[in-house]
């Protein structure tokens, strides 16, 4: 399937039009699935931070699912709202993804991920890494040219088995605004000494497979604070993350596409 670029190019225009093909193929309220004629080893929660992108949120979704069933996955997609007016806060929204995701099922492991990213190789396999191997899933991007990400790049697009990511005690809340929370994830991972996997390990050319294009858009503002909370994180590793989570659940909808949870994180 081409990757699109706008909405126009998938020959729909809203989310009803999309919402109408994805339920003949057997979709679920809340944007859930399983296949019909095998059982998945392992179901999966994708959890995506949000706000204010509309545009990308259709395109994305309209993208994903069918890629999704294309490999006979077991899943659900839950799209975690900041609705305050607090800088955004990727870490926090994720960890929230996690925990809600948890209240509704028994999801084996999770894939934290962005927007505006979208998978180019239907080889690249959204199953659960094994424990003990949290997965870097977009390994080359076509904003770098398509080289291979740096070996402590650990953004994006990321897969954790339910157990590792306890372990790590998820992203830390701290980082408000654009930038860091993922430098911060991947100290975390070698702290516990965790072994990051890119897909494909072990195969030769794999810049050639792992491949994500991005949706276009403004660049945000960077966190000016990035810098100093990365260098003091391993302080705070036991003490700042899922464990001190805390945020208001405004609500819960559970629309033909996924399972939009509205929160509020303000910045006290
Ligand atoms: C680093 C950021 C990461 C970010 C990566 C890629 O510099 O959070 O760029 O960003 N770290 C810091 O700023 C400390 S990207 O070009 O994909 O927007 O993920």
């Amino acid at each position: 399937m081409d990757i699109p670029q706008s909405t126009k190019s998938l020959g729909v225009t809203n989310e009803h039009d999309i919402e109408l093909r994805l339920k003949e193929n057997g979709l679920e309220i809340g944007g859930s699935y399983k296949p019909k004629y095998c059982r998945s080893r392992n179901k999966v929660a994708i959890v995506i931070p949000y706000r204010n992108r509309k545009v990308h949120l259709i395109i994305f979704l309209s993208y994903i699912h069918l890629f999704l069933q294309r490999q006979q996955l077991e899943y659900s997609i839950f799209v975690v709202e900041q609705t305050d007016g607090s800088p955004f806060n990727r870490g926090m929204l994720m960890n929230i993804g996690f925990e809600e995701a948890q209240l509704q099922s028994n999801f084996k492991c999770f894939i934290f991920h962005d927007i505006d990213m979208l998978p180019e190789n239907d080889a690249n396999l959204y199953g659960c890494p094994e424990d003990g191997k949290p997965r870097q899933m977009a390994f080359t991007i076509d904003i770098f040219e398509y080289k291979s990400t740096p070996d402590g790049y650990f953004g994006g697009v990321t897969a954790f088995s339910i157990k590792d990511f306890r372990k790590v005690n998820g992203f830390s809340n701290l980082f408000w605004g654009w930038g860091g929370e993922d430098d911060d994830l991947f100290q975390r991972l070698s702290f516990h000494n965790l072994t990051v996997t890119r897909p494909f390990d072990g195969l030769p050319n794999l810049t050639s497979f792992a491949r994500y294009r991005t949706l276009y858009h403004t660049e945000e503002k960077p966190n000016p604070e990035r810098w100093r909370l990365i260098q003091e994180g391993k302080w705070r590793f036991q003490t700042d993350g899922l464990i001190s989570l805390q945020y208001r659940r405004l609500f819960i909808k559970f629309k033909p596409l996924y399972t939009h949870i509205y929160v509020d994180i303000k910045k006290y």
